[in-house]
């Protein structure tokens, strides 16, 4: 990659997408077009979301708007922008959604790439107003193009994705992502309908003194955990949990940070989805410079079996998630 042409704050995604694929000469363009019918669905969904209060689409699944229309939840509402943008713009031929039980065949069987995606993740949020996420993943497909994506196409370890991304529709709208040379962020300025790179080589601190975990669950975490825990109080780190993993994550990833979901009593293995949230911030953060573990193993090295499976997610500032594996390998040493 030309360092040397690094781009300056204000260009635009596209001439951004553009000028990166020039590092690759035998780049076809194919990812490039990819990367931006997401974020033509980002915008699509960043101005409903804005709408959602005035358009009363916040509700549940299924009721009837002011208008009598169908009511549709805005995670659903993103579900089917996202997965539209992609089966139009033809690169991807399967997808995984949060939303959907099987996998989403976009009927482009020359298609190169798989999607797996949280198309708005943390929902629960938009009623009272806190920032929410899209979360997603693109993996080279392994099988031969002109069929179908298989379940070996969607079932790949994180080592393999090609690029990861999130969008945080919050204060601003932005879009980070990576494709394995670096993380870089985008803010979203609605007027222009453009993203403008906003933040260049995001890399995250090496420690911090932030921890995000819903202390509510503690009596059911794994020793190790509940002794990081005490050590981040003794230490007098500061607690922000905002209940909106994309937010945490954010925050964690430009100031520094971690973020735990362990596995608890009430989810023993962890809450969180490995395909499309912990291997895509996983991603994003070893690119940052930071690193993901389930407390004990590498994110992006679990074999996944199953298009939904979850597992427990340590993630942010690599000395933070060190001190963790210490813990953890402590509890484990006298358990
Ligand atoms: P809890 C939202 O539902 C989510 O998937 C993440 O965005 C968030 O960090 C977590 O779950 C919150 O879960 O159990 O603390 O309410």
């Amino acid at each position: 990659m030309n360092d040397k042409l690094a781009l300056p704050v204000g260009t635009t995604l596209d001439r951004f997408i553009m000028r990166k694929q020039e590092d690759f000469p035998y780049a076809t363009g194919e990812l490039s077009q990819l990367l931006r019918d997401i974020a033509l669905a980002a915008k699509i969904v960043n101005r409903e979301i804005n709408r959602a209060g005035l358009l009363d689409v916040t509700g549940a699944y299924g009721n009837q708007n002011v208008q009598g229309e169908e009511q549709q939840k805005l995670d659903v509402i993103a579900n089917i922008r996202f997965i539209r943008a992609l089966r139009n713009g033809g690169e991807v031929c399967a997808i995984i959604s949060e939303e959907e039980e099987d996998i989403i065949q976009t009927g482009n069987t020359k298609g190169k790439y798989i999607v797996a995606m949280d198309p708005l993740d943390g929902s629960s949020n938009i009623d009272v107003n806190v920032s929410i996420g899209t979360i997603f993943s693109i993996y080279r497909r392994a099988s031969e193009t002109g069929c179908d994506g298989t379940l070996e196409d969607c079932l790949q370890n994180g080592t393999r994705q090609i690029a990861a991304g999130y969008i945080i529709y919050g204060s601003s709208t932005m879009l980070v992502y990576t494709t394995g040379h670096g993380v870089n962020g985008f803010t979203y300025e609605p007027s222009l309908g453009e993203f403008f790179l906003s933040h260049p080589n995001i890399v995250t601190p090496r420690t911090g003194n932030v921890y995000s975990c819903n202390e509510g669950g503690i009596n059911g975490f794994p020793e190790g955990i509940k002794n990081y825990i005490s050590y981040c109080r003794d230490s007098g780190y500061s607690a922000r949990y905002i209940g909106s993993l994309v937010a945490d994550f954010h925050r964690n990833l430009l100031k520094g940070g971690i973020y735990i979901y362990p596995s608890t009593a009430k989810a023993p293995n962890g809450k969180l989805r490995l395909m499309y949230e912990c291997n895509s911030l996983a991603f994003i953060v070893e690119q940052a410079g930071g690193k993901a573990t389930t407390g004990t193993q590498r994110i992006m090295e679990i074999e996944p079996t199953e298009l939904h499976q979850r597992c427990p997610l340590v993630i942010g500032s690599a000395e933070m998630v060190d001190k963790v594996e210490e813990f953890m390998k402590a509890e484990a040493l006298i358990s």
